[in-house]
């Protein structure tokens, strides 16, 4: 666990910085319960690989297998509530309102918590939409209005009657390019980024953390590993984000 000290030095740049962005990975839902990306293969699921599942191929290939996972995925995500960690983002967005969250994770942990200025840069595991968006992209469909056989695999579009999928990005899709570009804007305007719980693995969202620091961003880490960012990071806090987040508040001061 980081010292005192390391704390205080983090909670000052905070303090005393302007533009605060957030960028968040599975970590961050971890102690709510939501398995971390290469953590959601546990069990049934243990035996595939998931970047194999999240991609468009498999789910043309089996989009019972794909559509199920997410099911359960989604049922982990339903059950879960927002972990101190969260809390300690929304508190800290109340003392710098120009705070933005830029979040991996398809949960709305962060919303639940209350904060307001959240990016999503994978989408939305609870929504769903058409696989062709033969509406417009995307084509959301209430699938809690549709009746449908649950055994078997996606239900239909309402409109076109093809698949439904997860309102989510897949490896090798785009990233919405609103949000993508909200968050390069947030990451260079940034006079510190605070990176929690990603493994710093999947771009573009990793390349991130170097842009805000390439624009003279501090660049502050919470995880209990090292991941693809640390080498970029000028305080490294070894610890899980909702043991970590609430001291760096507390160290803040009272009134921030
Ligand atoms: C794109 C939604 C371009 C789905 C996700 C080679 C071949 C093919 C493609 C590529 C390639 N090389 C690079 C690519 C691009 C690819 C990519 O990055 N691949 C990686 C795997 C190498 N990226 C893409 O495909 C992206 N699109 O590039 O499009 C393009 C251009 C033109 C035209 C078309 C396309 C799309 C990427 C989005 C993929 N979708 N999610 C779903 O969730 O099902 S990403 C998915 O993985 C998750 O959402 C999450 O964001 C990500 C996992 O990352 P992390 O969040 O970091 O989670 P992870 O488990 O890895 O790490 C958790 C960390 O938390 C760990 O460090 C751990 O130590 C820490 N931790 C644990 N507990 C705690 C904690 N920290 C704090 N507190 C704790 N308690
Ligand atoms: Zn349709």
């Amino acid at each position: 666990m980081p010292s005192d000290n390391l704390i205080q030095q983090a909670a000052d740049i905070l303090r005393t910085s302007k533009n605060i962005a957030v960028l968040t990975g599975a970590g961050v839902s971890k102690e709510s319960g939501v398995p971390t990306f290469r953590d959601a293969m546990d069990g049934l699921w243990a035996r595939f690989d998931p970047q194999q599942l999240a991609t468009p191929t498999a789910f043309m290939q089996n989009p019972r297998l794909v559509w199920d996972w997410y099911e359960y995925r989604r049922e982990m995500v339903a059950k879960a509530r927002p972990n101190p960690g969260h809390l300690a983002l929304a508190e800290l967005e109340k003392r710098a309102p120009s705070l933005t969250v830029i979040t991996q994770n398809v949960d709305d942990l962060h919303e639940q918590a209350g904060s307001k200025n959240v990016i999503h840069l994978h989408g939305n595991i609870a929504r769903s939409k058409c696989f062709y968006n033969c509406k417009g992209d995307p084509t959301i469909v209430d699938v809690s209005k549709i009746e449908y056989d649950k055994t078997q695999g996606p239900p239909s579009c309402p409109h076109c009657g093809r698949w439904l999928r997860p309102d989510v990005v897949w490896f090798g899709e785009m990233l919405p390019v609103d949000q993508l570009d909200a968050a390069k804007i947030a990451s260079a305007s940034a006079d510190v980024m605070l990176v929690i719980g990603t493994s710093g693995l999947v771009t573009p969202a990793a390349t991130l953390p170097e842009l805000a620091k390439s624009r003279g961003a501090k660049i502050i880490e919470v995880n209990p590993d090292d991941s693809m960012i640390t080498r970029i990071a000028d305080i490294k806090l070894d610890g899980v984000s909702g043991e970590i987040l609430p001291r760096v508040l507390e160290a803040m001061g009272k009134n921030g």
